[in-house]
């Protein structure tokens, strides 16, 4: 908490400086409460952490931009922790005690399908900031995500490492079984590889609590691969990845979304160099939001921003603007929050917004529509602890409903 509020102090200098005219809202306005509820402890603070930067940067951007219609909105942080209880109780107290007209959250996917309910029957918008599994959208009509489906975006990973090294012949996939999320991700990287033509030798399965992974770096070993891929989680696929080189493998590795963190990169050091990650989101994406939320992140944090900050950014924008929308066409002084909440829903899902994602908008089931997706390759530096994800690759994106549609990035054509 100490440490949240220090990182807010400073953002509020840097905006200061990069934003001339402040509004002055008025002394007696109640602020709008929109609810955050990520990891903010345990291992899964790993992603949590960046999610919680992305969100503040969007809390104190939008409000110097004047808020919705010159109300001002507040974000509520309710810690998730790592698992199912944590998420549910997070949803719950902002939703019955907190009063919030909706939530962006929870970290993982497999969270996702614990508390969304929550939401989904007391009629509160969830948007899902990194819930890539299949089926989060289906879980109810409040739940939607801005986070793409690992469906999607997954397959670019396999495509560019197949261009990286056109030999691959043997494949190993290794997933963390107790995650909805990662069991989702492996099945499109078995269903590709196993598409494209290439042996899928062997599938090893390990729990995000893992620590010694052993037995499956042998096994992986065995089949003599010539491209690994991961689906799990930051501490637990670093240190797959750490092990697997320590044993001699040599070739090309794909980590999947939960190794998207350079927070991973103290687990797995100078071992993470050359990792493959498909990724929803570029630093490099030349807009005018995006050029402001790079700026004022790389201020505050001094590298260029992740994915899961993007994405939290992107979850708090398109509360403010469809609140900004829903406030123009009925007034939301004239709701009770109850239908603030329903016809908040409705908005969302009704609009298109402009963040440093690109323009987004949403199926009438709550799937994200979003045009370019990028794959990053992992560069450390000399000291083994430090790195960058470098875009190598961009991939748009045709298809008009991706859930729908998922084998449209097999079709991807590609932009670089
Ligand atoms: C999910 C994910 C996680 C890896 C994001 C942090 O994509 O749980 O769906």
């Amino acid at each position: 908490m100490v440490q949240r509020k220090f990182r807010i102090a400073l953002l509020f200098a840097l905006l200061a400086l990069a934003v001339s005219v402040a509004p002055v809202f008025a002394q007696d306005v109640e602020p709008i409460k929109i609810g955050i509820a990520v990891a903010q402890t345990s291992n899964v603070a790993l992603l949590g952490q960046e999610q919680v930067i992305g969100a503040e940067i969007a809390e104190i951007y939008f409000n110097e931009l004047g808020g919705i219609n010159g109300r001002p909105f507040e974000l509520v942080f309710q810690d998730t922790g790592g698992d199912e209880a944590g998420a549910i109780n997070a949803f719950q107290v902002l939703i019955n005690q907190e009063n919030v007209v909706g939530i962006v959250g929870p970290t993982l996917s497999q969270q996702a399908f614990s508390a969304d309910p929550i939401a989904e029957e007391a009629k509160v918008p969830v948007l899902a900031p990194s819930n890539t599994a299949r089926g989060i959208p289906q879980i109810g009509e409040y739940i939607a995500r801005v986070s793409a489906p690992v469906a999607v975006v997954a397959p670019n990973a396999v495509a560019t490492a197949l261009e990286l090294n056109p030999d691959i012949a043997t494949v190993a996939v290794a997933f963390a079984q107790n995650d909805a999320f990662s069991v989702s991700e492996t099945g499109t990287f078995q269903e590709t590889v196993t598409a494209l033509g290439l042996d899928l030798a062997t599938v090893q399965e390990f729990q995000t609590t893992d620590t010694d992974f052993s037995t499956q770096v042998t096994n992986i070993l065995g089949v003599e691969p010539e491209l690994v891929i991961i689906s799990g989680l930051a501490a637990d696929g670093g240190n797959l990845v750490r092990q697997l080189r320590e044993l001699g493998y040599e070739g090309l590795i794909i980590g999947g979304n939960g190794l998207n963190t350079a927070n991973m990169f103290t687990v797995c050091q100078a071992s993470c160099d050359g990792i493959i990650i498909a990724q929803a989101y570029s630093p490099l994406f030349e807009s005018e939001i995006n050029t402001t939320f790079v700026e004022t992140y790389q201020e505050a944090q001094g590298k260029l921003p992740p994915q899961f900050s993007a994405q939290a950014f992107a979850g708090v924008q398109v509360f403010v603007e469809a609140l900004t929308a829903l406030d123009n066409e009925v007034g939301l002084d004239s709701l009770e929050l109850a239908d603030v909440r329903t016809q908040l829903n409705t908005t969302i899902l009704a609009g298109s917004y402009d963040t440093p994602l690109g323009v987004i908008s949403f199926t009438s089931e709550g799937e994200i529509i979003q045009g370019q997706f990028y794959v990053a390759q992992i560069s450390m530096n000399e000291d083994g602890q430090t790195g960058t994800f470098e875009i190598i690759r961009i991939f748009e994106n045709e298809a008009e409903d991706m859930e729908a549609t998922p084998e449209a990035t097999a079709e991807a054509t590609p932009g670089s």
